[in-house]
């Protein structure tokens, strides 16, 4: 005979116990601690391994900070391709867990201090109809800001959106204006994205094709979404129509910072520019165009310019605007495609970290909403640290 009549007998209520949902042994280690703590090349591709809800179809979900990709790439002038930037995100940045996310630069771990974030999934854009899709990312982001906060910091959730080509920005600032009111804006990119629509070389018009990743933020403009003066743009390289497109530029109040311009005042040349420039109060929105690196670092994008910016140098720049009132970001263009290595994505949730850490750094002395990640999707409880 195999087994023992005492073996039998255990291993039966052992699975009697596992049947009924009960722990197997008294004073052991808990389920969650047995299972509990993924590695970062196990379980499913939420970012960074946070919790994940489809917040859009649970209005009851309260968060601090929603996670939410936005896969769509139909409004692009050349390389289509970042509708599939959230997911390849997404698993770039699995060596993120929020049991190892100590971020030396700004001495906390974002993802076990007071914010609770939430990877909200992706919002459903269709590929087949721009007008249709602006609709469903504008309601998308309404719906996604219109949850409660977990720790009642801050009015409305902030987001930290994946994109999706650069367009995504449009429905974005429209959701969030409702909330704040005019937005400053500091777009990192190689381009101006504030071009007039009719500078797009075609005799043939059509008003939902107005709605492009170059125009859209004209189109902000032209809506008063933006604040008057207080927009910049970091990082330009790209060729223009003509020297018009400056002017256009100028009336809707954005300052030029070139990628040049590094060689010239440095990163914290430009970090003085962008902090003398925004108003500390005001509420801001951060984009970054990962074509802003230069694509010897991140070649999967959709219109890539040569003589970019160092990830390294663009993490340290936004580092230094954690004082700012930042309301929402994005990292847009990430086309995986035209990856190598997972280069570009990795970047790009990297700069999701960098963002997510800001936030969570700029109250984290400024509030008692206390430690609530508890539910965070791996790591034992025991080993959460008061970080701050
Ligand atoms: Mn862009």
């Amino acid at each position: 005979m195999l087994f023992s009549k005492s073996i039998l007998f255990s291993l039966l209520t052992s699975l009697v116990a596992s049947h009924s949902h009960k722990e197997p042994v008294v004073d052991g280690p808990t389920l969650q601690q047995l299972w509990g703590d993924d590695w970062p090349f196990s379980g499913i591709n939420t970012f960074a391994h946070l919790p994940h809800t489809k917040c859009l179809v649970d209005p009851s979900q309260e968060y601090d900070i929603a996670i939410v990709g936005v896969p769509f790439d139909t409004a692009v002038s050349y390389r289509s391709g970042a509708r599939f930037g959230p997911r390849a995100i997404r698993a770039a940045a699995q060596r993120q867990t929020p049991n190892r996310a100590y971020s030396v630069r700004s001495e906390i771990n974002p993802y076990n201090n007071w914010a609770k974030i939430m990877d909200c999934g992706d919002i459903p854009v269709t590929p087949m109809d721009n007008k249709l899709a602006l609709l469903q990312m504008t309601k998308g982001y309404e719906n996604i800001l219109a949850h409660n906060t977990s720790s009642g910091v801050w009015k409305a959730p902030k987001i930290v959106s994946l994109g999706g080509d650069h367009s995504i920005i449009y429905p974005a600032l429209k959701a969030l204006n409702q909330i704040h009111g005019p937005i400053s804006l500091i777009h990192f990119d190689a381009h101006l994205d504030t071009w007039l629509p009719d500078k797009y070389p075609s005799h043939w018009d059509s008003e939902s094709g107005h709605f492009t990743h170059g125009t859209m933020l004209y189109l902000a403009y032209e809506d008063g979404l933006l604040s008057k003066d207080t927009n910049m743009h970091v990082g330009l390289r790209t060729r223009l129509s003509d020297a018009s497109d400056y002017e256009d530029d100028d009336v809707q109040g954005f300052q030029r910072i070139h990628a040049d311009d590094i060689l010239e005042i440095g990163v914290d040349g430009i970090i003085t520019k962008i902090l003398k420039r925004i108003p500390k109060d005001q509420p801001v929105y951060i984009s970054v165009d990962i074509d802003v690196i230069d694509p010897g670092l991140a070649p999967g994008t959709g219109t890539p310019e040569v003589g970019g910016f160092l990830t390294r140098e663009l993490l340290k720049i936004i580092h230094n605007l954690q004082d700012l009132n930042v309301v929402g970001v994005d990292i847009v263009e990430v086309s995986p495609a035209f990856d190598h290595a997972e280069i570009t994505a990795l970047a790009g949730a990297q700069l999701a970290y960098e963002f997510i850490t800001n936030m969570v750094k700029k109250e984290a002395n400024n509030t008692t909403a206390g430690i609530p990640s508890i539910d965070i999707a791996s790591g034992f409880p025991g080993k959460l640290l008061n970080q701050e």
